[in-house]
C-alpha cells in the first residue's frame, strides 16, 4: 500500500499548514477567551478552497476525499482544536451526510454552496435521553400533506447557531426505530418553529459552539427528505464512520502540538544543573510520545486510504477514534507532567490543550461505543 501523499494533497496540506500559521494560531488565545470562532475566520477558510476539500469536484469541490480533510483537520488543529471543529461540523459531518445520502438534485443544488461556504452545514443526531443510543431519539416527523412536519429537540449540536442548513435525523416509525423508523430531512435554520435554544459551557474546545436546537411544527416539502423514509439511521452511522476518521486526525493535530511544545520546554528548562531532556524520565515520556504519535498517523491516513478506495472501512474508523482518543489522552497528560507547574497553569497553552482533548473520548461515539463496534464487527465478519 503506497501512503506516499499526492502533489495535490501536499499542497493542501501545506495551504491550511500556512493558513493555521497565519490566521488561526495568533487568533487563538482570543477565541478561548471569547468563546467564540468569529464568523469572519470561517469565511476567509471559505475563500481558500478548503471547506470544499472533500467535496466531488462535479459539485464545486476539490474532490481529494477523506485523506484530504483529515490533513486539513490535522494542521488546523495544531492552531486551534475549536476552529478545527467548526470547520469539521460544516466540512465532515455537515456535509457528508448529503454527500452520502443526497439525490443528485439535493447534491447539485446543496454542495455548491457548502464548497464555497455560502451555507454552513451541521449535524443533529443527539438528543436528551438519545447520545450512545441514537435509535431512542423522539424528535418526530410526520406526514404533512405533500410533506413533513417535524417536532423535537435536538442537544450537543456543534454549530447549530451559525450553520444555514442542518441534516435532522428524526423518528417516522416508532416500532421499527434504528431498523428502518428514522429519516433523515435537511433543514434550513430560518425555517418557521427552528430556535436555538441553550448554549453550553464546557470543560475544553469553548470556542466552538454547542447548543441545543428544537422544532416546533417546522414544515417541509418532500424534497427536504434526505434519502428513503426509514434510511436515516444508516445515513447517520455511515456519516460518523467518516466523521471518526477525521475526529482521528483532529487527535493528532492536538497530540503533535502537546509533544512539540514539550520537547521544545524539556530542552529549554535547566533541573539539577542540566535540561530536563537530559533526564532520562523525561526522554522515555518524549519516546512514547513519539511512538504513540507514529502509530496515530499510521492509523489515521491508512484508514482514510481505505475509505477513498470505497472499500469497508467502519471496523477500521471506530479503531482511528479509539486509539487515536486515548493515545491523546496520554499525550497530553504527559505533557501537563514534563511542564511541571506550568503545564497545570492557565498562562500556558498546555492547560488548554488536556482540557480541549478530553472530550475527543466522548463525542461522535465514547470510546466503549468504539469498543462495541469493533467488537460486532470482529464476531460478525471474523478477526
Ligand atoms: N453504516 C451503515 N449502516 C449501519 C452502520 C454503519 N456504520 N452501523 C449500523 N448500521 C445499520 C445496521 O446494519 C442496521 O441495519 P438493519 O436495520 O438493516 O439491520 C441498522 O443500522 C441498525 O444498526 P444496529 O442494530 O447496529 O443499531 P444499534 O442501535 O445497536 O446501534 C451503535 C449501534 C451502538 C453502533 C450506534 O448506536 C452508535 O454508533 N452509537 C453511538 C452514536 C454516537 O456516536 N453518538 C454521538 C453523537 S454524534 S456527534
Amino acid at each position: 500500500m503506497d501512503l506516499r501523499l499526492s502533489e495535490e494533497l501536499r499542497m493542501v496540506r501545506d495551504l491550511a499548514r500556512d493558513f493555521t500559521e497565519k490566521r488561526v494560531r495568533p487568533l487563538s488565545a482570543q477565541i478561548e477567551r471569547e468563546h467564540r470562532v468569529p464568523r469572519e475566520l470561517m469565511d476567509e477558510l471559505a475563500q481558500t478552497g478548503l471547506l470544499g476539500v472533500a467535496i466531488p469536484e462535479e459539485y464545486g469541490g476539490a474532490g481529494l476525499g477523506e485523506t484530504g480533510l483529515c490533513l486539513v483537520m490535522e494542521e488546523i488543529t495544531r492552531g486551534d482544536f475549536s476552529v478545527a471543529v467548526t470547520y469539521g461540523a460544516h466540512a465532515s459531518i455537515g456535509a457528508m451526510s448529503l454527500q452520502i445520502g443526497g439525490s443528485k438534485e439535493q447534491k447539485e443544488r446543496w454542495l455548491p454552496q457548502f464548497a464555497v461556504g455560502s451555507v454552513l452545514g451541521a449535524y443533529a443526531l443527539s438528543e436528551a435521553n438519545a447520545g450512545s443510543d441514537p435509535g431512542a431519539m423522539q424528535t418526530l416527523a410526520v406526514r404533512d400533506g405533500a410533506g413533513w412536519r417535524l417536532d423535537g429537540e435536538k442537544v450537543w449540536i456543534t454549530n447549530g447557531d451559525m450553520a444555514d442548513l442542518v441534516t435532522v435525523y428524526a423518528v417516522t416509525d416508532r416500532a421499527k426505530r434504528a431498523h428502518g423508523g428514522i429519516t433523515a430531512f435537511l433543514v434550513p435554520s430560518d425555517s418557521a418553529g427552528f430556535r436555538v435554544g441553550k448554549r453550553e459551557e464546557k470543560m475544553g474546545q469553548r470556542g466552538s459552539s454547542t447548543v441545543t436546537l428544537s422544532f416546533e411544527g417546522v414544515r417541509l416539502p418532500d424534497e427536504y427528505r434526505l434519502g428513503e423514509v426509514g434510511e436515516g439511521f444508516k445515513i447517520a452511522m455511515a456519516t460518523l464512520d467518516r466523521g471518526r476518521l477525521t475526529l482521528g486526525a483532529n487527535c493528532l493535530g492536538c497530540a503533535r502540538e502537546a509533544h512539540a511544545l514539550s520537547v521544545s520546554y524539556a530542552n529549554q528548562r535547566e533541573v539539577f544543573g542540566k535540561p530536563l531532556a537530559a533526564q532520562q524520565a523525561i526522554q522515555w515520556m518524549l519516546a512514547d510520545n513519539a511512538t504513540e504519535l507514529f502509530a496515530m498517523e499510521s492509523l489515521v491516513y491508512r484508514a482514510a486510504h481505505m475509505c477513498d478506495q470505497g472499500e469497508p472501512f467502519s471496523r477500521e474508523s471506530a479503531m482511528v477514534k479509539l486509539f487515536a482518543s486515548e493515545a491523546l489522552g496520554r499525550i497530553v497528560d504527559r505533557a501537563v507532567q514534563i511542564h511541571g507547574g506550568m503545564g497545570y497553569s492557565a498562562e500556558f497553552v498546555i492547560e488548554k490543550l488536556y482540557r480541549d482533548a478530553r472530550v475527543t473520548r466522548i463525542y461522535e461515539g465514547t470510546s466503549e461505543i468504539q469498543r462495541i463496534v469493533i467488537a460486532r464487527d470482529v464476531l460478525q465478519r471474523g478477526a
